[in-house]
C-alpha cells in the first residue's frame, strides 16, 4: 500500500515537471545562434572599430526576422537590431564602429568599443527578452 502511494505521488511529481518543462519550452526553439566573434580589433582598437564584431547565423531553413532583438554584453552595452530579416543559412555580422547597414553588415554606430578583448560574453535575446544564443570569447592573446 504504501509503495503504491509513493508511486503515485512520483507520477504526480513527474508530470508537474513535464508540464513546466512545456511552459519553459515556450520560447520557441529558433536556429539562429552567435556563431562567431571577434573581441579584439587592430590596435589602435578605437579607431578600428569596425574589426570588432559578433556573427550571427541563421541555420534554420526560412527567414528570421532580428527586429528588436538585442545583443549584450557582460557590461551594460546593448544593440538593438533595427528592421531586419536573417535569411536561411545567411550570417551577419554586428559591427561595434560606424558604418551603413546592409544585408551581411549592422552598425553599431558606436566611437568606443564593446567586447573586452580578455574575454567577454555575448548574449542574443529575441525581441521579448528570452536568450536565444551567448558566446564566450576574446581570451586569447596575440
Ligand atoms: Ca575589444
Amino acid at each position: 500500500m504504501m509503495k503504491k502511494q509513493m508511486l503515485s505521488g512520483a507520477l504526480v511529481a513527474l508530470a508537474l515537471l513535464l508540464m513546466s518543462g512545456t511552459l519553459v519550452q515556450g520560447a520557441e526553439a529558433i536556429g539562429v545562434a552567435i556563431t562567431s566573434a571577434n573581441f579584439a580589433a587592430p590596435s589602435p582598437e578605437k579607431e578600428n572599430l569596425e574589426g570588432e564584431w559578433v556573427e550571427i547565423t541563421n541555420k534554420d531553413t526560412a527567414p528570421q526576422s532580428l527586429t528588436g532583438w538585442t545583443l549584450e554584453d557582460e557590461g551594460n552595452h546593448t544593440y538593438t537590431f533595427p528592421e531586419f530579416s536573417l535569411n536561411a543559412g545567411a550570417s551577419v555580422k554586428v559591427h561595434t564602429g560606424e558604418g551603413t547597414d546592409t544585408a551581411r553588415d549592422l552598425y553599431w554606430d558606436r566611437s568606443t568599443s564593446v567586447w573586452n578583448n580578455g574575454g567577454d560574453v555575448a548574449t542574443l535575446k529575441d525581441a521579448s527578452g528570452n536568450t536565444v544564443s551567448s558566446y564566450s570569447g576574446g581570451a586569447e592573446e596575440d
